[in-house]
């Protein structure tokens, strides 16, 4: 009897991954299935969002000032939930936590790995049906072993994350993962309630045709980055164009068609804000590492964005990511 494996579930090709790599313990694999099945939780109430009552601001605000959603308290409470209980991670760091969250018992403190993530971004767009969605990036952790992790478990540069992968809530559902062996992409079939590959081993094509960035803070940015912007609208058939401009300010809508079409995505800094408005560690690392496995750039300005050395969980930076070739005419101009 022939079976058909010809699609296999996030479960299956994590499992074939592990069973591919000498040593491994399986811990990753699992922690994967793990933050699958918080994703696939949190897609029931997204799609469904108007009829239940998830809808709109809890009242409070969260570290960064901003006014919490009560789908972002749902979010993070559905990854908290089934990291902890889980067997691979030893605390998180979230958007919606000021400070980390050590899972202080006996087989998490055994555990290798800590996951920062932003439970739900784009939640402002929440109530009007645009695409949203979920980032992470996953750590091994430096302190002892059968101890508590701690801070500076934390507060890695992103190149030292061993996997980093985001959630699109949109017209169909995807997560997107990587680590150093490639990206894969996986749709969730809702008949089964999996996710099943759809994207292998994705790549960021080196050209592209669309830029994405806020036009409104134009006048904002500093001389460099208007010129870039401008560049970008004057390019002609002759030197690789015309660009299209696309920028829906859902990060994870924005940056999963560069990823898949190619083209550049930019949240500079401004003249009052110069760090920007996208967080470091659980927003910028882990599209930073995604992107560059797959072939593409991501930069602050002035330095890759997985070799900055953060000194707070929530520290902002400006970001240039996509395609490489956009990325090095897009820095030529930052020097
Ligand atoms: P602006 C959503 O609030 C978010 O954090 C990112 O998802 C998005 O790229 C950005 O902010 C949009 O910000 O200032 O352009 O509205």
């Amino acid at each position: 009897m022939v079976i058909n494996r010809r699609v296999l579930t996030l479960d299956e090709f994590t499992l074939q991954a592990f069973r591919q790599i000498p040593n491994a313990t399986g811990e990753l694999s699992a922690l994967l299935r793990d933050i699958g099945l918080a994703a696939k939780r949190i897609n029931v109430e997204v799609n469904k969002i108007g009829l239940v009552d998830l809808l709109g601001e809890t009242g409070d605000v969260n570290v960064q000032g901003e006014e919490v959603k009560k789908m972002d308290v749902f979010a993070n409470n559905q990854l908290i939930g089934v990291l902890k209980h889980g067997v691979s991670c030893a605390g998180i760091g979230s958007e919606e936590m000021d400070d980390i969250v050590v899972f202080d018992d006996e087989l998490s403190n055994q555990s290798k790995y800590v996951v920062m993530f932003d439970p739900l971004d784009g939640s402002a767009n929440i109530d009007t049906n645009i695409s949203i969605g979920t980032i992470f990036g996953v750590y091994r952790r430096k302190s002892t072993l059968g101890k508590p992790c701690d801070r500076n478990d934390f507060l890695q540069p992103g190149v030292g994350q061993v996997a980093a992968g985001y959630v699109v809530y949109g017209s169909s559902t995807m997560l997107v993962y990587a680590t150093r062996r490639g990206v894969n992409g996986f749709t969730l079939d809702p008949a089964i309630g999996e996710f099943c590959l759809s994207h292998p081993n994705i790549q960021c094509p080196a050209d592209g045709k669309i830029y994405s960035v806020n036009h409104g803070n134009f006048f904002k940015y500093e001389k460099p980055v208007q010129e870039y912007i401008t560049c970008c609208q004057k390019k002609t058939e002759k030197d690789g164009g015309p660009y299209t401009n696309r920028y829906i300010g859902s990060m994870v809508a924005d940056l999963h068609r560069t990823l898949i079409k190619g083209g550049i995505f930019m949240y500079p800094g401004t003249t009052k804000k110069p760090a920007g408005k996208l967080r470091l560690m659980y927003e910028c690392n882990p599209f930073a590492f995604i992107i560059e496995v797959a072939g593409g750039k991501a930069s602050n300005g002035s330095q890759r964005i997985v070799d900055v050395q953060p000194t707070d969980l929530h520290q902002r930076v400006p970001l240039f990511i996509g395609s490489k070739n956009m990325m090095d005419e897009c820095l030529s101009y930052m020097e």
